[in-house]
């Protein structure tokens, strides 16, 4: 496998739009099983014919660009207060974050938004950069809740127990956070490990993602090696994160991937949704049919807080 697999949802996405909330449709059930096959067997897919506009991603590239672009004093002002996942809400440094523990720190700068959070906030001087990153907070929201019902649907999951255990995101009990990224150049030194960020998993449920031009993201594949991902106009990247790998017993696999710098002088940028359950979702796997053998590193349930909370954690600084 040298690239991951394009799926085109414009024919249902129209059907959804005329609030027909059926997901029986057999063009439904051919597209959840194309998500499905595609999790299974690549952990990533590239999504076309979405309804979110280009120009909207495009505009929060260019407050977000704004904002990094601003000296560190400034930019401190909205640092991030804690690493708990339910503070993830403001700027991330550079070299702060460490995906693996084994390795340098990474080289990127974020801001993190949660609609919860920023509802507490006032803050005015970058309030058009919120005010768009709500936006379209608002638009992965939707959007998400559309491929979430596809993959329950593709896993037999009758009861919608997936899709409904994502019902607050936005609201305080769900840690669903929109990530912008900055991947500045480097200098000669820096970019002796040539990774801007190093390899990980995602944690929750689905990650959606939107990256400009550059690239550099990769992704492992079955025989143990990284492939580009290369960026594709108006496509997002779909990748299966570690509790939907849980969910479905290892069926759907969260698959490792990491940034590489291809062009030291060019900075990156991309937007992440990070998808996660409710925070009082208890995951274990959806089958208990007889016939379904569950290995044992699945038998355990996780409470989706606590399996966040020690992720994040364990990215951040020791000391
Ligand atoms: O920026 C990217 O392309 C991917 C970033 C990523 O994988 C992450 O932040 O989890
Ligand atoms: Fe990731």
């Amino acid at each position: 496998m040298s690239t991951i697999p394009v799926i085109d949802i414009s024919h249902i996405i129209l059907q959804q739009q005329g609030n027909n909330n059926d997901f029986s449709s057999r063009e439904e059930t051919k597209i959840s099983a194309l998500i499905i096959d595609a999790l299974q067997e690549h952990g990533f897919f590239n999504l076309t014919g979405h309804n979110i506009e280009d120009s909207l991603f495009q505009k929060v590239f260019q407050r977000s660009k704004a904002f990094f672009l601003l000296p560190y004093g400034e930019k401190s002002a909205y640092l991030m207060r804690g690493f708990e996942a339910f503070n993830k809400f403001g700027y991330v440094p550079n070299k702060l974050e460490k995906f693996d523990s084994k390795k340098p720190c990474d080289l990127k700068e974020a801001f993190d938004f949660m609609p919860a959070i920023a509802t507490n906030q006032t803050f005015h001087k970058i309030k058009i950069f919120t005010d768009m990153q709500s936006e379209l907070f608002e638009k992965f929201q939707k959007l998400t809740l559309f491929l979430l019902q596809l993959i329950s649907v593709g896993l037999n999951d009758r009861e919608n127990i997936i899709s409904q255990s994502h019902n607050e995101i936005g609201n305080e009990n769900n840690w669903t956070t929109l990530r912008t990224l900055y991947y500045p150049t480097l200098n000669e030194k820096e970019c002796t490990e040539r990774v801007w960020c190093s390899e990980h998993t995602d944690y929750g449920s689905i990650t959606l993602l939107y990256q400009d031009h550059v690239g550099g993201l990769q992704v492992l594949n079955a025989c143990g090696d990284y492939i580009p991902v290369v960026p594709r106009k108006n496509s997002i990247v779909v990748n299966a994160a570690d509790l939907l790998e849980r969910w479905s017993a290892g069926r759907i696999k969260s698959i490792k991937h990491r940034v590489v710098v291809n062009n030291p002088k060019s900075s990156r940028q991309s937007i992440a949704f990070f998808c996660q359950p409710n925070n009082d979702v208890n995951i274990e796997p959806l089958f208990s049919s007889k016939d379904e053998v569950i290995l044992d590193c699945y038998k355990q349930s996780v409470l989706t807080s606590e399996y966040l909370n020690k992720k994040i954690q364990n990215t951040w600084p020791k000391d």
